[in-house]
């Protein structure tokens, strides 16, 4: 354990967060996330890749629209802002340590205060980094990507690479350019970009195609400064189909797909995707990932989920077995994270104010999507529910049906197999056969 005088920030925990197993009543003990445990060939931790993120954790005060902040940190206590940067990177760090993540993120923002201007801004910037590196070298925690917040401040109430004024689409650029190089300093996996304002409020005033293409421009400034600096990490498009705008040009994964291939993009970006976005977007979870993993860009996930009845990004921990099970499924079926993880982005609610809450919110996280695995694993190895989907689409495989897919039969064609085969044969879909499969392993 590093020595640190962090170690004082979560005195709840004295080590790290334990595997007790199913029969625990220990609430801050895992009852099935057992990092070294084997699934399918690989251990928990190398399947799950947990990562913590800085903002939500460390930073969220619990206010919301209608009240004011109702959570007191240790580290928020100095008054020196470039200490309490440092104190809140103590008890991040001391955080990972105990929790046992091996992976953290963060906005440029969310670590460094933003200075007097924009040199200022990135001297900071700096010099927290410079803390960091020293912090993910006494602990061994990586950082699993980092972003810069193009949304919080007054300058990008209009957006920031969409901005319809050029300096601002300049400071969004620049900023991104040094959020690029902490980065790659920390060693960063990936880098991810959302687009915070990057939509419209009203379209009343709004260019929406050259707005696109403004954005566009950004991502080929950052391709071409990744190749400059010698940064390999993974960039991510994280799609959000609204808030704070209206309307979000990179609002579902289809849509990024679209964006993507319209701008010769595709060979640079991958998605991370994120459940509450997903819901937000009108589809499942599920969709949005496979959609990626089928189109090969599904990179990394934001874990966390809404709630059914409030229509906003509440950002809670993902405690549903059957979602995390979904997930993993897509995962797996991707052969499992190479750059990505699963990131928690989540927030304890606004009542849950020690910071004992922020342990078992992510142990709650863990231990859904360890069971997620272990079922998704276990459905995949059963093989019935592959069984029932090969079967259901055999058609495609051979004779007429592969004539068809490789581009071999005409109209004519098609209206001479009607004429001699007739009314085609229909099949149950099998939904309730499936669901109930799916339980067999959940239940
Ligand atoms: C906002 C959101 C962001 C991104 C990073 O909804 O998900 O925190 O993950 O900018
Ligand atoms: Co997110």
């Amino acid at each position: 354990m590093p020595s640190y005088k962090a170690m004082a920030y979560f005195p709840e925990v004295s080590g790290t967060v334990a595997y007790e197993g199913p029969t625990s009543k220990n609430p801050l003990a895992f009852k099935h996330y057992d990092p070294n445990k084997v699934v399918g060939g690989k251990t928990m931790r190398e399947h799950l890749r947990f990562t913590v993120c800085y903002w939500h954790t460390f930073k969220a005060t619990g206010s919301d629209p209608f009240g004011l902040p109702t959570m007191v940190r240790g580290w928020d206590a100095a008054s020196d802002p470039i200490e309490r940067a440092k104190n809140t990177m103590d008890a991040a760090f001391e955080f990972f340590t105990k929790l046992g993540v091996e992976y953290w993120c963060f906005h440029d923002r969310d670590i460094a205060p933003e200075g007097t201007d924009f040199a200022d801004s990135c001297k900071i910037l700096q010099e927290v980094v410079d803390y960091a590196e020293v912090k993910q070298k006494e602990t061994g925690v990586k950082l699993l990507w980092g972003t810069a917040n193009l949304f919080s401040h007054p300058r990008y109430q209009a957006g920031a690479s969409t901005n319809p004024d050029p300096n601002v689409f300049a400071y969004a650029a620049a900023q991104v350019k040094h959020a690029m190089d902490a980065t790659h300093k920390l060693g960063g996996i990936g880098y991810t970009f959302w687009g915070g304002r990057e939509g419209y409020d009203t379209l009343w005033n709004t260019r929406m195609q050259h707005e696109r293409a403004q954005f566009a421009r950004l991502l080929h400034m950052a391709v071409n400064y990744k190749k400059e600096i010698g940064f390999t990490g993974q960039f991510y498009i994280e799609p959000k189909p609204m808030e704070p705008t209206k309307h979000q040009y990179d609002s579902d994964t289809e849509a990024c797909l679209n964006f993507l291939r319209e701008f010769d993009l595709m060979d640079h970006l991958k998605l991370n995707l994120e459940t509450n976005h997903a819901t937000l977007a009108g589809h499942t979870m599920q969709h949005e990932l496979r959609a990626a993993r089928e189109a090969g860009i599904l990179g990394s996930v934001d874990a966390n989920t809404g709630d059914e009845l409030i229509g906003w990004d509440t950002d809670q921990f993902p405690t549903n077995v059957y979602l995390t099970t979904q997930i993993m499924l897509e995962i797996l079926a991707m052969g499992g994270f190479t750059t990505g993880g699963l990131n928690f982005d989540a927030k304890v609610r606004r009542q849950s104010i020690d910071t004992e809450d922020l342990f078992y919110a992510h142990i709650g996280g863990m231990d859904a999507f360890a069971r997620g695995l272990e079922i998704a694993q276990a459905i995949i190895d059963d093989g019935r529910l592959e069984a029932v989907v090969e079967e259901r689409y055999s058609g495609w495989s051979h004779g007429f049906g592969e004539k068809v897919m490789s581009g071999h039969r005409t109209f004519a064609d098609c209206e001479d197999h009607v004429l001699r085969h007739g009314e085609p044969v229909r099949k149950s879909g099998r939904q309730e056969r499936l669901e109930n499969l799916i339980n067999e392993f959940i239940l």
